[in-house]
């Protein structure tokens, strides 16, 4: 559920997830550049001496004098697993970036595996997910299918974008829909709650 700040303002928190290198960090500073219509707090980047994400990136979007987004991507490399797990703690909402190219297949099903394990049936329910298959401009990239696959995903239930995150292609959309679908479930939720 979102927290709400001292000025009265929502925050809600959204994770970019996925295996190392798949585009996470590329994906949300192309946000943070280009996506209008947003207000933007600091990039906070944390990472180590060759650009790699150590603990994870941040930043905060808002969309009205209300809203906040918190916006975090997670380190990838295996061996970070707990400062992941950190950065999910009252998470809303899941950005997930996979990685189309062929010697990645498997990191991205153990990553997906993990966030799996992490939040159980939570996992597109109450926290809503949305797929972003990324660097789809490799020439050998995998097919969309065997990648969907991989990540045992029904792109029936969960919305699945293509994208080339360098050129920002697929990002905006992805992002666009996973904000609808936590603001979605909140006023559901809501909802619900004032019915009771
Ligand atoms: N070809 C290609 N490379 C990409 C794409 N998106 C990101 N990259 C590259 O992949 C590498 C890792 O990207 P980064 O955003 O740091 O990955 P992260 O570990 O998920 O944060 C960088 O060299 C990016 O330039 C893409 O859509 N296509
Ligand atoms: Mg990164």
């Amino acid at each position: 559920m979102p927290r709400v700040d001292p000025q009265g303002r929502l925050h809600f928190k959204i994770v970019f997830w996925g295996p190392s290198l798949s585009g996470k960090t590329t994906s949300l500073r192309w946000i943070y550049n280009n996506v209008e219509g947003i207000t933007k707090g600091r990039f906070v980047s944390i990472e180590d001496p060759t650009g790699r994400t150590l603990y994870f990136d941040y930043t905060p979007v808002s969309i009205s004098s209300k809203v906040v987004f918190d916006l975090y991507t997670v380190a990838g490399q295996r061996r970070h697993k707990i400062q992941r797990r950190k950065v999910l703690e009252g998470v809303d909402g899941i950005l997930f970036v996979a990685d189309s190219d062929p010697a990645q297949l498997q990191e991205n099903e153990i990553s997906m595996t993990e966030l799996r394990q992490l939040l159980g049936d939570k996992l597109g329910r109450e926290i809503p997910l949305v797929v972003l298959l990324n660097k789809r401009d490799l020439p050998n990239a995998v097919s969309k299918e065997t990648l969907l696959n991989a990540l045992k995903i029904v792109p029936v239930n969960i919305r699945v974008y293509e994208g080339i995150a360098i050129r920002g292609i697929g990002v905006k959309q992805a992002f666009k829909a996973i904000v609808r679908e936590v603001l979605w479930n909140y006023y559901q939720r809501a909802k619900q709650q004032k019915a009771q």
